[in-house]
């Protein structure tokens, strides 16, 4: 027997300062705990993060609404609780009590149960989706633009690195951090003035153009490469809708001096990514055309297009874009949907349409390891998580523990 028999929630605050909920739930006695992150670039579609009233009222209809119905509760699987969950909110959208406060709840109770059972998470995870442990490619962005970041800075948000042959998962993890001070190392020569600001994910913030950021981006990678005898590959997050003019219909990357419509800018990606060989490109479009998205898929038959807004960790925009060969991989951010299970649900689309399931944290983050263990028990190939920062360096760690026990040289490959 595995009875809830302690629920209860606060207020703290995320990796940018902004107040997020977390929960504490006791199984027979055992205390598990977890915290949700928070997006900035949010796609349309996503459920809402918390009630009206935000983290405060989210603690309040916790103890309100759903302690009641769940304490005394027989907790069996993660599957079982988040269906629970989603039937005390009873709205679509997780907006009665907020997929934050449902994603924290089933986190703090899975948690709970596997301190119970001595068991770490992705394993049990692992049972119930019934698929062999594994350690995810790590992607991280060494430089950051967009919303993460202040004035001045590229238009794209993300300038990923990702190592493709990794012997271990420490190699993978070092290497992306060797990047990353790679980059400073160039950016602090290149950049006259530039006191090596961050953005919000840890990745340096410079003030200079897309195409700029993406050679130094590069050099850095090449050095480590030929340094660590790895092959690293590159890629970005556009977050398509941060650059999206609605009024002229134009994707705007002022540093270019560029105004493009689709087409236009479908040619400007294609030849970005011939030129600097990108093996990833997420949210190249605004969300509501996966027809374009297609095209690029079409041109770039050998990069990993990923739909993020596009498809907000649900099933059935997945299973959709899949069908209209708009993507070949798709984020997995569990606080979009709010559920684990809905999250297994996504990921599971992925692997059976032969796509490519990319863990991913939020740019507003907690030190908590919790996403790890999803992407290591969930068949993810990939988890982006950042590179520097504690609450991304705590992910990171966490792959190198679970390393000791899964084997470390079971990293997963996209190619
Ligand atoms: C993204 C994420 C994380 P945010 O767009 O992929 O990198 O950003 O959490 O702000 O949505
Ligand atoms: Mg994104």
């Amino acid at each position: 027997m595995a009875r809830i028999t302690n629920l209860s929630g606060r207020v703290v605050f995320d990796s940018r300062g902004d107040k997020t909920i977390e929960v504490e739930v006791s199984i027979d006695g055992v205390k598990g705990r977890a915290a949700a992150p928070a997006g900035k670039s949010r796609g349309k579609r996503e459920v809402e993060p918390y009630p009206a009233g935000g983290p405060e009222e989210a603690v309040r209809v916790l103890s309100s609404v759903v302690a009641p119905k769940l304490v005394g509760h027989e907790y069996s699987s993660f599957i079982e609780l988040d269906k629970t969950l989603q039937e005390i909110d009873g709205t679509p959208s997780f907006s009665k009590i907020g997929g934050n406060t449902a994603l924290a709840t089933s986190v703090a109770a899975l948690s709970a149960y596997a301190a119970l059972t001595g068991e770490p998470i992705y394993r049990i995870i692992s049972r119930e989706t019934r698929q062999e442990p594994g350690l995810p490619l790590p992607l991280g962005n060494v430089l950051g633009g967009g919303k993460h970041a202040g004035q001045g800075a590229p238009e794209i948000q993300e300038y990923l690195v990702i190592p493709l042959n990794p012997r271990t998962i420490h190699e993978a993890v070092e290497a992306n951090i060797r990047v990353h001070r790679a980059l400073g190392e160039i950016l602090s020569k290149r950049v006259g003035g530039f006191p090596l600001g961050k953005g919000d994910e840890g990745g340096y913030a410079p003030p200079i153009s897309v195409e700029a950021a993406l050679e130094a981006v590069k050099m850095a990678a090449d050095t480590v490469e030929d340094a660590m005898g790895i092959r690293l590959g590159m890629g970005l997050d556009v977050a398509a809708g941060s650059i999206y003019d609605e009024s002229s219909r134009r994707y705007v990357l002022k540093s270019q001096g560029l105004y493009l419509d689709r087409e236009g800018f479908l040619n400007y990606l294609a030849g970005l990514a011939e030129r600097v060989n990108l093996v990833y490109i997420e949210d190249p479009f605004i969300e509501d055309d996966p027809d374009t998205f297609a095209k690029l898929r079409k041109k770039l038959p050998n990069t990993l297009i990923c739909g993020d807004d596009l498809v907000v960790t649900r099933r059935e925009l997945i299973e959709d874009c899949l069908r209209r060969g708009a993507i070949n991989a798709a984020i997995i951010k569990p606080n979009q949907v709010g559920s684990l299970y809905l999250t297994w649900q996504a990921v599971e689309a992925c692997l059976q349409g032969g796509a490519v399931p990319v863990a991913s944290h939020r740019s507003g983050e907690t030190t908590d390891t919790y996403l790890s263990h999803i992407a290591v028990g969930m068949g993810c190939k990939v988890m982006k998580a950042g590179v520097l920062g504690g609450e991304r360096v705590a992910k990171a760690n966490e792959l190198l523990r679970i390393g000791e026990e899964v084997g470390a040289s079971r990293v997963r490959r996209i190619a």
